[in-house]
């Protein structure tokens, strides 16, 4: 008889816009796997621990300036940096829960503008960096509109928290949603948050427990 080979974890990333949530519901799972007896480790990128992270938070706090095209590397790197991590982790069974990922990479890079309005950075080059990261087995996208965020109490002090930059994110990861196609889960973050917490597990739960078959893929190789 044929061995089968061992399922392994999933790869659970959760993206958004800001004051969309995701913070919140990235614990919230965490705490409700841990509750149902799986341990996952819990990540979130930027990683602002790392040295590398030291020098994205110094430029998100607009404590310190760099190229775009540096930063964006950066903000790549610090993916990079924990990729065998995440990879040995899900092979070893233990689910990754992923609080930001390669997808804000691309829409935040790819929405700054010049003076004109004109994108600084295409989309293409932005992705590229990310080629060959661990690959997501589910997204959910966590997306609240403008208004929705302005009731809670509006967008923060960091560098890219601007209205004007959250629509033109928002318009990216509807684009990124499109193509990448069943992986990605659109989840309306502007409702309650236990009911938020429900549409996320409903999905979750079924994959931490029948876990995935096959080896970790790649992104977008
Ligand atoms: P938090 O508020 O979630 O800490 O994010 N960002 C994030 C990028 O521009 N590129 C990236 O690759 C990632 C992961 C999004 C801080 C800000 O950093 C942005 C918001």
């Amino acid at each position: 008889m044929a061995s089968q080979s061992p399922r392994r974890a999933p790869f659970i990333v959760i993206e958004g816009l800001d004051r969309s949530g995701k913070t919140t519901q990235t614990s919230r799972l965490y705490a409700r796997l841990k509750e149902t007896g799986t341990q996952a480790n819990l990540i979130k990128f930027p990683d602002r621990t790392t040295t590398i992270g030291q020098m994205i938070d110094s430029y998100l706090r607009s404590a310190s300036e760099l190229d775009d095209r540096a930063v964006h590397l950066l903000f790549s790197a610090n993916r990079w940096e924990l990729a065998s991590m995440i990879e040995k982790s899900l092979i070893a069974g233990t689910p990754v829960v992923c609080d930001r990922y390669a997808f804000s990479g691309i829409t935040f890079s790819g929405s700054k503008v010049n003076s004109e309005g004109e994108p600084l950075l295409p989309f293409e080059w932005c992705r590229s960096p990310d080629i060959g990261l661990p690959a997501p087995d589910i997204v959910f996208f966590f997306d609240i509109t403008p208004e929705k965020a302005k009731e809670r109490g509006g967008y923060g002090e960091e560098r890219y928290e601007k209205e004007e930059m959250q629509l033109r994110v928002r318009d990216s990861f509807h684009r990124i949603g499109r193509e990448m196609g069943t992986t990605w889960v659109t989840i309306d973050a502007g409702r309650e948050r236990d009911q938020v917490e429900q549409d996320v597990w409903k999905l979750v739960e079924p994959l931490v427990k029948e876990g995935v078959d096959g080896p970790v893929t790649k992104l977008w190789t």
